[in-house]
């Protein structure tokens, strides 16, 4: 506040030798009006390709849409899987008007227990508020260039990082879906462009409920539902799946990392 009151008082200052000036001197202005500056936009899009479920196309309308913004859109609506059960979906980003850089981001987790059956009990399952499924699905994302919905590393695919972990060989060891950037300053991957060979970031996610193994050499991926426990039997896992996406332009130093959208009620 006192800031202010100084800064105040200096144009009230200069104001009146100006005024003073006006009177001696010959004098002239000229006023360039109506000088805007209009804020640029960051408007990313995404395309859905479909899904596959245990390795069948999912044919449930709703799976693939062209380049959008997202309204009521899922990337991922399951009612009745099982251990062992997995899928894949693929998505294509693009960024409008300017570069962006770009994240995959899950909020808004929420395991639900439903009822709580015997079996669940016997599994030792002793929170009736609280569901297990969460720690039983896994998530694979890969930057799917050919965009075939298959993971290449043949071709070069490589994988999207999680946040905070670029081990991929660790990947299998995570126990829920973790954020991914898909393009940061840390990455080592272009940002989105409007313009270029990265106008469209293609994307694969691959899913499973149970042990999710990732071969990097060959690009198979494996799910084994043996170590599902009954404690998540009836459970729902629940998420949204954000694309954020910033300004590359003055933010060189961006990471995903750095992104809080606020899920405080997840552990
Ligand atoms: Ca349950
Ligand atoms: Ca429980
Ligand atoms: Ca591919
Ligand atoms: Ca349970």
């Amino acid at each position: 506040m006192k800031k202010i009151i100084i800064s105040g008082s200096m144009v009230v200052a200069i104001a009146a030798l100006v005024t003073g000036a006006t009177i001696a001197f010959f004098n002239d202005t000229e006023t360039s009006t109506g000088n805007v500056f209009t804020a640029g936009s960051i408007d990313l899009k995404v395309d859905s390709f479909g899904a596959t479920y245990n390795g069948q196309d999912v044919e449930v309308q709703g799976t693939a849409w062209t380049s959008r913004n997202l309204t009521n859109q899922k990337f991922f609506t399951f009612e009745d899987i099982k251990p062992g059960d997995y899928g894949t979906r693929h998505i294509s980003l693009h960024a409008d008007d300017n570069p962006a850089w770009a994240c995959l981001l899950v909020t808004n987790k929420e395991d639900d227990e439903h009822d709580l059956n015997d079996a669940e009990g016997d599994a030792g399952d002793d929170t009736e508020d609280k569901g297990e499924l969460s720690k039983y699905i896994h998530v694979f994302g890969w930057q799917d260039d050919d965009s075939d919905g298959t993971y290449d590393p043949d071709d070069d695919e490589k994988p999207l990082k999680i946040q905070g972990d670029p081990d991929f060989d660790l990947l299998s060891f995570f126990d829920v879906f973790y954020d991914l950037d898909i393009a940061d300053s840390q990455s080592g991957t272009d940002p989105l462009s409007p313009t270029g060979p990265a106008a469209t970031r293609n994307i694969g996610m691959a899913w499973c409920v149970g042990t999710q193994t990732v071969n990097h050499d060959t690009g198979a991926i494996s799910c084994d539902g043996s170590g599902v426990q009954d404690d998540a039997q009836t459970d729902s896992f629940s998420a949204d799946v954000v694309l954020y996406a910033e300004q590359v332009r003055n933010n060189p130093n961006f990471k995903c990392a750095d992104v809080e959208l606020g899920d405080p009620d997840f552990d």
